[in-house]
């Protein structure tokens, strides 16, 4: 017999109108936005797969937790909630709520980093990489090779290459490093796990060589749901299981709670170290709002606190995964290139192979973005050359190998017919893929370009 179908195990309650503009308003409004689709109006797009942070759909039990907000600007319960949230799936006694994701690491890095040291990632992230270098740190990439290649089958392509980290400590000397910023469900390189026996090796390094481990969790229970599906010994433990074992290997992390932690707005840093805890509450005062509130309402942090506990439900995760594979599927056998295995959060188009014939100076994933759009009103975001910025000391671009176009799959929000809609745009635009022609920047912004650069056809 054939296998049985598993549907979302939800129901929508509420629901939001979208529609298609017009191809001519397309064409024109993707013009005046200077063919970046982050400078589109959200009223333009049809399906919007720019990103899955603060996207998703939260549930009735997090809504209900809104109306349980305690506004007092000290010492709200929901504080305590969410600390008590955290505490009980990541394993981190200590939390400080920031207003998302790059408000932890703004403080973890001004309060980790001193100017000329190192920070090994397992690849960079934009606003990581960003707050790295504003504390006069220096990104060292040390991921596995099998990263950079989009058509490499490596389950754990997320790893940190030890022999690399070696050659870090060697060449410059551990001293240097002021801690691994170990990413969890990689997102430059295409959502891609970390495997828990790496994330073991790595964190013997680690204490060997007296260096800190601080976790990008922010994805973290998807990369525990590939640990369970891809890895010998996994296949019986639970998500919060297999979390907590990973988040053991750290001192702390920064999370985005826009992304797993099912909200749209928040985050935090965690530790369990008490003296960095002093610290960085000493220091979100002065940048986010009291230790208590981070710059989130109370109902914000219940929600977080909520959607925390929801995140490691086994048939949410996999219903979550299976809707990214499924798109991932249904474009794989039309034969569009994409980034494979497919990744936890988006599919990930690859615009070296897709369009061959234009070369990284004309931009072409931010090209193939602009081409998506016009094709469909479907919306996605550039992780090309454009998001990698310029060296820092050569004032060059960086040619990251990887040229993608991100297809993000928000939680809990799309069907599967509007995958369907998604991967039929990319596929009819594949078959006339010479037609796609190049950009050029005639805006550069100086810090993380990405978000506001503007192109016109070159
Ligand atoms: C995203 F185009 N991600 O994927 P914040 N770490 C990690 C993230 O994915 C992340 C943050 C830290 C976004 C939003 C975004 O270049 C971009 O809550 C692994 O956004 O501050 C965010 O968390 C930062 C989109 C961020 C971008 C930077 O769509």
């Amino acid at each position: 017999m054939a296998t049985r179908t598993i549907a979302e195990p939800y129901k929508i309650k509420m629901v939001e109108p979208i529609r298609q503009i017009p191809a001519e308003a397309r064409k024109r409004a993707i013009a005046e936005a200077g063919y970046n689709t982050f400078l589109l109006r959200s009223e333009d797009v049809y399906i919007d797969l720019l990103t899955d942070s603060g996207t998703s759909a939260m549930s009735d039990w997090q809504w209900a937790g809104l109306m349980l907000g305690d506004e007092a600007y000290a010492g709200s319960r929901n504080f305590y909630n969410l600390q008590k949230a955290v505490e009980e799936v990541y394993g981190f006694p200590y939390t400080v709520p920031t207003h998302q994701g790059r408000g932890a690491e703004h403080i973890t890095s001004q309060l980790r980093i001193r100017p000329g040291q190192l920070v090994p990632m397992n690849m960079y992230f934009t606003t990581t990489r960003e707050h790295v270098e504003l504390a006069g740190g220096q990104y060292v990439d040390v991921i596995l090779d099998e990263a950079h290649d989009p058509t490499s089958q490596h389950p754990f392509k997320g790893n940190v290459d030890l022999a690399k980290l070696d050659q870090v400590a060697r060449e410059r000397g551990a001293e240097t490093i002021a801690y691994l910023s170990v990413a969890t469900c990689v997102n430059m390189a295409g959502g891609q796990p970390i495997s828990m026996q790496n994330l073991q090796e790595v964190s013997e390094w680690a204490r060997g060589h007296q260096v800190a481990i601080i976790f990008d969790a922010t994805r973290a229970v998807e990369n525990a749901y590939f640990i369970q599906q891809r890895e010998a010994g996994f296949a019986g433990k639970s998500i919060r299981e297999i979390l907590r074992q990973m988040m053991s290997h750290g001192e702390g992390c920064t999370v985005s709670a826009k992304k797993d932690n099912l909200v749209n707005i928040g985050g935090f840093l965690a530790t369990r170290n008490e003296d960095f805890f002093e610290k960085a509450r000493g220091m979100v005062v002065v940048f986010e709002g009291l230790h208590t509130y981070g710059g989130l309402a109370g109902r914000d942090m219940e929600a977080i606190a909520r959607g925390t506990y929801e995140m490691c439900e086994q048939e949410y995760i996999a219903s979550r995964v299976r809707q990214v594979e499924y798109l991932g599927n249904r474009l794989r056998s039309a034969g569009v290139p994409i980034v494979v295995p497919i990744g936890g959060h988006g599919v990930f188009l690859d615009a070296k192979r897709f369009l061959p014939h234009l070369s990284q100076d004309l931009f072409p994933a931010q090209a193939l973005c602009a081409a998506l759009y016009e094709d469909s009103g479907v919306r996605s975001m550039e992780r090309g050359v454009v998001s990698a910025g310029r060296d820092k000391t050569t004032g060059k671009h960086n040619y990251p190998k990887l040229e993608l176009v991100r297809l993000t799959v928000p939680r809990r929000v799309y069907t599967n017919l509007h995958m369907d809609v998604v991967a039929e745009s990319c596929i009819a635009l594949y078959q006339q893929r010479e037609q796609v022609s190049g950009l050029k920047m005639v805006h550069e912004p100086e810090h993380l370009r990405f978000f506001q650069a503007r192109f016109e056809p070159a």
